[in-house]
């Protein structure tokens, strides 16, 4: 990965989860995480010692006012639009969580927003960072699957699968009209059409809600979403997304079936990539040695050394400080990527609502 010419400085919006993981990233990758901001004034320290920022902000204005070059976007997705804009209209670059906005319209606007200002708007679909998908991406590229002839997986997990379960992004003024598909799906369909170079064309989908009410309280975004699509060459598929699906934590998976060759990733055994052939099927493993330069680009340590999600954050952040520095690495999810999946997510919630009919995804923009 490039190193860092200058050291950055970045501020943290959001001390949760992803914050955290947001700010491991940005020490890993050289930067000063200059602050953070929390939840209200009062949360400014938690934010800060949660994040390993040097110190807390009571409001975003303040953080936006300080010599920081890079905002972090990790709030709740209702936020993301106002957020993002500010930080733009402040002249900073910005990563933003995923949804990068809860519809396309925002989403859109956001990317023409970051564009116009000449700034960098990086999402973070990290599962494009695991060396094995890149090593994937680089064996479809070449030809190796022959005649791509269908693609399935699923993204299963099991964090909201009690009744009294909650979270911010159960309630869709907070998350957003989709629960499920913006949150995981979207993850699946940017790897599969980041490893194939295919885009989906159109999609026929499924949603239901298992708990329609949460500690009292009505539920009106889906727990589990099923879909089948094709793609622009015509390529087959399917999709099963779940975060009610007792067992399976954070369980990404996708099988690309070929002519010559099939590929099988794991995003919870991200180290090896499944290369299914009719004579001699193989479990390949990461192994710097023997991984292609794309693949090796992201490789972080030596081979028998496992490395999984926050090593994949890391490689992304770097890569989205590499573009605020001026390079164009290679990969690097951007705000239109962020956009192309709110035009999916939105496929997705109007074939669900129309008793799952075919809904052409808009492909006319990049
Ligand atoms: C929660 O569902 C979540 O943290 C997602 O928001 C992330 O994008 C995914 O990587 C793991 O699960």
């Amino acid at each position: 990965m490039s190193t860092n010419a200058r050291k950055l400085r970045v501020g943290i919006v959001g001390g949760g989860f992803m914050g955290q993981v947001h700010g491991r990233a940005a020490l890993v990758s050289g930067a000063t995480v200059a602050g953070a901001v929390g939840s209200s004034p009062g949360r400014a320290e938690a934010a800060a010692e949660a994040t390993g920022a040097e110190r807390g902000f009571a409001t975003l204005d303040e953080l936006l006012a300080s010599d920081i070059d890079v905002v972090h976007v990790c709030t709740p997705n209702n936020t993301h639009r106002e957020v993002t804009l500010k930080a733009l209209e402040a002249g900073k670059h910005v990563v933003c969580e995923k949804p990068l906005a809860t519809s396309v319209a925002d989403a859109t606007g956001l990317t023409a927003a970051a564009q116009e200002a000449g700034l960098v708007g990086a999402v973070p679909f990290v599962y494009r960072y695991h060396p094995m998908v890149r090593e994937l991406r680089t064996r479809i590229a070449a030809g190796d699957a022959g005649t791509i002839t269908s693609l399935h997986g699923s993204y299963l997990q099991d964090w909201l699968a009690g009744a009294d379960d909650q979270n911010w992004r159960v309630d869709d003024t907070t998350g957003g009209p989709s629960r499920t598909f913006a949150d995981i799906g979207s993850h699946w369909c940017d790897l599969t059409e980041f490893v194939t170079g295919d885009r989906i064309a159109a999609i026929s989908a499924q949603l239901r809600t298992v708990r329609a009410q949460r500690g009292g309280v009505d539920v009106h975004t889906e727990d589990l979403a099923t879909a089948q699509f094709r793609t622009e060459a015509g390529v087959v598929g399917t999709i099963v997304v779940s975060q009610v699906a007792a067992g399976r934590k954070n369980r990404l998976y996708l099988e690309v079936s070929g002519t010559e060759s099939s590929f099988g990733f794991d995003q919870e055994d991200p180290d090896r990539l499944w290369v299914g052939r009719r004579d001699a099927s193989q479990l390949l493993t990461r192994d710097p040695e023997t991984l292609s330069p794309p693949a090796a680009r992201v490789n972080r340590l030596p081979a028998g050394h496992a490395q999984g999600y926050q090593d994949a954050f890391d490689s992304f952040v770097a890569d989205s400080y590499a573009a605020v520095l001026g390079d164009r690495p290679d990969g690097l999810p951007d705000f239109a990527a962020g956009a192309r999946s709110a035009r999916v997510v939105d496929a997705v919630l109007r074939s669900a609502a129309a008793d799952s009919a075919w809904i052409t995804v808009d492909n006319s923009v990049d």
